[in-house]
């Protein structure tokens, strides 16, 4: 089943589509940790997109739907933008430059606190990529809750604006939700005229199980240092409706033995965590009483190979 708002639908008539209603694609990109997740669930109103503090959070690309009375934007929250090292993160780039060229527009997202340090606004090859792709873009500089010294800002947005042919360059906090509603109204003039390609109650076209898997990454990112989290991937196994509850059995995939015995901990400690944190966020987001069955295996460098990077559904 595939996620729908719970207040139901915004447009009550979906026969009753006014001829000027905007609909289209928005890839979100940039480097790791710009807030891409943050920014797609803030639009959305939900938590669709996993968010954490670590870099490498979104693995593949994650569509969000946003519908109002006058347009549909179905966001596409991609990974980081990086150079690959492993398989994996070859699937991840992959899906961040497909989604570039699926979208009608892109949101670049700057990190504007790193940018301000660094001098350095655009990742490495960006702009070629972007010039190739051809799509419009907008500059969004991100995290401006975090810039102490306003006066800081205008000569970013000034170095934005000149690296790129960028529609606009908008300053916007995420995370406090300061300047995303500007940044909605900017993006639908971007969109092609048509009428919208989802409900307008549903959220997003991944199933229930895609977001449950995701919601136990999200409490292994958060709870292991370093490369535990960069080993680990979460696979559903079994997901059976019972009458009271929803069972759900999912396998955590290591790569070494070492790693298993992190993620069990002293006594089954760590699992019991992870289990129960998950479960808390799984059952906010189904809005029914899940069993979670977790069980840690190892897959010896899955994520060097082709193979099973694919069978994960990378
Ligand atoms: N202070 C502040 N923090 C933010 C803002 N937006 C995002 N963050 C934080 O930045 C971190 C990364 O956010 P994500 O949304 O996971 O970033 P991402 O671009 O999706 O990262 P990847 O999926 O790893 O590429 C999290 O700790 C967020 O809470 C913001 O506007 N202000
Ligand atoms: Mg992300």
């Amino acid at each position: 089943m595939a996620v729908h708002t719970r207040s139901g639908a915004i447009l009550d008539d979906f026969t009753n589509i006014p001829e000027d209603f905007r609909c289209g694609y928005v890839a979100l990109i940039g480097a790791p940790n710009a807030g891409k997740s943050t920014l797609m669930n803030a639009m959305l109103g939900m938590k669709i997109s996993i968010v954490t503090a670590k870099p490498q959070t979104t693995r593949r690309r994650v569509l969000g739907f946003h519908t109002a009375e006058s347009h549909q934007v179905i966001f596409i929250d991609t990974p980081g933008l990086i150079q690959p090292k492993y398989e994996l993160q070859e699937s991840m780039v992959n899906a961040a430059h497909a989604a570039i060229a699926d979208a009608d527009a892109c949101c670049l997202l700057v990190d504007a606190p790193r940018a301000i340090e660094s001098g350095r606004e655009l990742p490495d090859g960006l702009r070629q990529l972007l010039q190739e792709a051809g799509r419009p873009v907008i500059a969004v500089l991100n995290k401006v809750d975090l810039v102490s010294d306003k006066k800081q800002l205008l000569p970013l947005i000034e170095r934005t604006a000149t690296a790129y042919a960028f529609e606009e360059v908008i300053p916007i906090s995420a995370l406090v939700n300061d300047g995303v509603d500007g940044l909605l109204a900017s993006l639908e003039k971007l969109l092609p005229q048509g009428p919208p390609l989802y409900p307008p109650d549903m959220l997003s076209d991944q199933p229930e199980r895609f977001f449950v898997s995701e919601m136990i990454r999200e409490k292994i990112f958060e709870q292991f240092r370093q490369e535990v989290p960069y080993a680990t991937d979460v696979y559903i196994v079994e997901y059976r409706e019972e009458e009271d509850r929803d069972y759900i059995a999912a396998e955590i995939i290591v790569e070494r033995e070492s790693q298993k015995r992190i993620i069990i901990g002293r006594g089954g400690a760590a699992i019991k965590n992870i289990g129960t944190a998950a479960r808390q966020d799984i059952e906010d987001f189904l809005d029914r009483r899940v069993f979670l069955d977790l069980h840690v295996r190892i897959r010896e460098g899955w994520r060097d190979s082709a193979a099973w990077v694919r069978r994960l559904g990378y």
